[in-house]
């Protein structure tokens, strides 16, 4: 994982977008983004290890997603742009990479990090919690390829709200993603 703020130049999302100024682990904390590092290794260790952390935090359902042009097909253009379009959840999004790579962008926090978007490069072995009420997105890297499991509380709340609709604001997340951060 490397998260630094993200270049805003244009051009294709899937490349790197490196401003070249880190965002510490604090500054991700601050945000409320949850991040730790379970190495997948061949003895299968990081099974429990997974197992643990849901346990711990209540997750009591996950799946398994592969983004690859051969596994969507020919909607796989489309689906890429979707994931990229600004959106927040009333629930936790939680990913452990089991292979592959890809950015998951996140701002909306109180002045300036709601201006710049970190930009949070994640591969294998990486697990990484976007808070609800968040404004976040998600894009391949140029390997076009990534694995993840995805955790849920309960059961699985897929809606993305997008920031394009205005009404966003004003969602019970929203609000208490910002009281919780600037508490
Ligand atoms: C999401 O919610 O954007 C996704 O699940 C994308 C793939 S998970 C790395
Ligand atoms: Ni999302």
């Amino acid at each position: 994982m490397k998260a630094y703020y993200y270049d805003d130049v244009p051009g294709d999302q899937r490349l790197a977008h490196d401003s070249g100024e880190e965002v510490s682990l604090s500054t991700l904390s601050h945000l409320g983004v949850f991040y730790r590092s379970i190495p997948v290794d061949a003895a299968g260790k990081w099974k429990g290890d997974i197992d643990e952390f849901a346990k711990e935090r209540s997750y009591k359902n996950r799946d398994q997603i592969t983004v690859t042009p051969e596994g969507l097909g020919p909607a796989y253009e489309d689906k890429i742009r979707s994931f990229f379009d600004e959106h927040l959840h009333e629930d936790e999004e939680i990913r452990y990479i089991l292979g592959g790579s890809g950015f998951f962008d996140v701002r909306g926090g109180a002045g300036a990090l709601d201006k710049k978007w970190v930009r949070i490069a994640v591969e294998e072995g990486d697990l990484i919690v976007i808070p609800a009420g968040i404004y976040h997105r998600f894009t391949v890297d140029e390997r076009n390829t990534i694995t993840a499991l995805r955790l849920f509380q309960d059961e699985p709340k897929w809606t993305p709200y997008s920031r394009s609709d205005d009404t966003t604001e004003e969602r019970p997340a929203r609000k208490e993603y910002l009281d919780a951060i600037t508490a």
